[in-house]
Formats: structure tokens, sequence, C-alpha cells
């Protein structure tokens, strides 16, 4: 039976991020795809300045429960960028919703990155995306989104192997789920990320390419739900999306170094197939 699942992020409509992402990964690895936009931007926030914002908080309940009423299943719902604290109370009653108790909830907090907010959060954002992360199957926040939601300092790399056990302990506080916390570097020239599985942590990495394209995080964690839902453990999982993403930003810094534009995934798509062992 074909997998399915749910994406609920924002479309920017230029800028490689969110669900101009997320469809065609998912799409790729033989995954079904559907989608509820939480907002229609022009471009993303990361760089850009004058984008438009289209608010779509008032259909996100109207689609759950016309997709409840159709009797649809889905072995997965994906969670994205949101674009304001009503929308993270609705992403959790549309899951209650539409989600069935084997509808694994993958939940990406975007909000921020390199100890930054993004354009047009509230401060108060982080600690909201903690009621969503709790329902949560599986987390993928980065170091500054983990900071932020467990009130740690934000800190650079290369990073101490207890800065990144408190930030998972902190996060243990409130996440039942499973933990990939993204971003870890213990050395230079290393990054990667700490897989967390009730107490137990296993850490993956991938060759550092010095370089921060935009949407990169949406690539991973596209990426690490198809391995999940196919099977593949955690870590194998993230290992896949890490080796993918570092593919992906390589190839792009070679050939294109505006980093806002995102990066080249399409080219690797044939990669990615490889990586999860479908060709
Ligand atoms: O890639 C994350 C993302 C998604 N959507 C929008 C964004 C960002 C990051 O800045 O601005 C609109």
């Amino acid at each position: 039976m074909q997998k399915r699942v749910a994406a609920i992020h924002d479309i920017s409509c230029f800028g490689k991020c969110s669900l101009t992402v997320a469809l065609p990964i998912i799409s790729a690895a033989g995954i079904e795809c559907a989608g509820i936009p939480t907002a229609v931007l022009s471009t993303h926030t990361g760089g850009f300045s004058g984008y438009t914002f289209r608010d779509l908080t008032d259909d996100i309940m109207p689609v759950a429960s016309h997709w409840k009423k159709e009797g649809l299943t889905f072995d997965a719902v994906y969670t994205g960028y949101l674009g304001s604290v009503e929308q993270i109370d609705l992403v959790c009653k549309a899951v209650d919703t539409f989600g069935t108790d084997n509808t694994l909830l993958i939940v990406d907090p975007v909000m921020a990155d390199h100890g930054r907010l993004y354009a047009g959060f509230p401060e108060s954002f982080p600690k909201e995306m903690v009621r969503l992360c709790a329902k949560a199957d599986i987390i993928t926040p980065n170091i500054t989104e983990a900071a932020f939601m467990t009130d740690m300092p934000y800190m650079e790399a290369p990073h101490s192997k207890e800065y990144i056990e408190s930030l998972l302990t902190g996060l243990r506080k409130f996440a039942n789920g499973k933990i990939v916390l993204t971003g870890v570097c213990f050395k230079a020239g290393e990054i990667g990320a700490a897989c967390m599985e009730g107490e137990n942590v296993e850490y993956i990495f991938t060759p550092h390419v010095d370089a921060a394209y935009h949407g990169t995080g949406d690539i991973f964690t596209s990426t690490l739900t198809c391995g999940v839902l196919m099977g593949k453990t955690l870590p194998e999982s993230a290992l896949i999306a890490a080796k993918f993403t570092a593919g992906c930003i390589k190839i792009t810094k070679e050939q294109y170094p505006e980093m806002k534009y995102g990066v080249n995934f399409e080219s690797q798509i044939p990669n990615l197939l490889k990586l999860l062992e479908i060709i």
C-alpha cells in the first residue's frame, strides 16, 4: 500500500523551502504527499524584503474536517513553518480531527536559526511551539530552536557533548516522542544530528560544507520522513537525510552562491533514491 503524508507548511512561491521542498522530495520517494498550505508568501522571509503574506489560518480546520468526512487516512503528518500562535493550536486540532492512532506526527518546529528567531515571530513563539512538540512522535529542532524552547543559552559550534545532552534533557521534559536535534558539531569539518529515543542517544555525522543555504532544514526533515515511513530506523533515516542535504549543499556551492535562493536539490534526486535504496 502506498504511504500517504499530509504536509502542513506555508508555500513560499519562490525560494525552495517548506511545501515546495516537501512535495517533490516526498513524492520522489514514491510516497503520496497531500498538503495543507498555512499561508502563501511571494518568497520566504529569510533575506528578502517586501514579501507578500496571504494568511490561510481560516482554511486549516475546514480542510481537516473535509478530509475526516471523506474518510482519508494518513501514515504521517509532517508540520513545518507555521505563521502564527493561532496556527500552532489549529494544527494540534487538525491533527486530532483527521489523524488516527496509526498517524505518525513529525514536527519540525521551524522558527529560528543561528541564534535568532525568523522575521515576524514574537519572542513567545518557541514556548507556544512546545505544545505541538509535546504531541509529536518525532521532533526535529535545530540547536537554536532547542535552546529557545528549553530556555537554555544558544551556543555556536563546536559544541560540547554536555551542551548537546543538556539540550536533549531539556527537550525530553516536554517531548514525549523521538528527538532529532540537528546542527550538532563536535569538531570542525563534521556536522550531524543527535537522535534520542527514550533516554538513548545516537549521533550521526557527515562532512561539513561551509554554507548556510535556505530551506536545507526542510530538505532534511522531508527526507527523514521518507526514511522513517520506509521502515528505516531513526538514526538510519537521519543519516540518509544528512547525506542528501550535504550533497545538495555541496553541488550548489560549486555552482551558485546565492544562499537565499535555496539549494539545487532537484539535480540530486537520483542520489536521494539511491540513499533510500529505491534504485
Ligand atoms: O525554511 C523554513 C521557512 C519556511 N517558510 C518560510 C520561511 C522559512 C524560513 O525563514 O521564512 C516562509
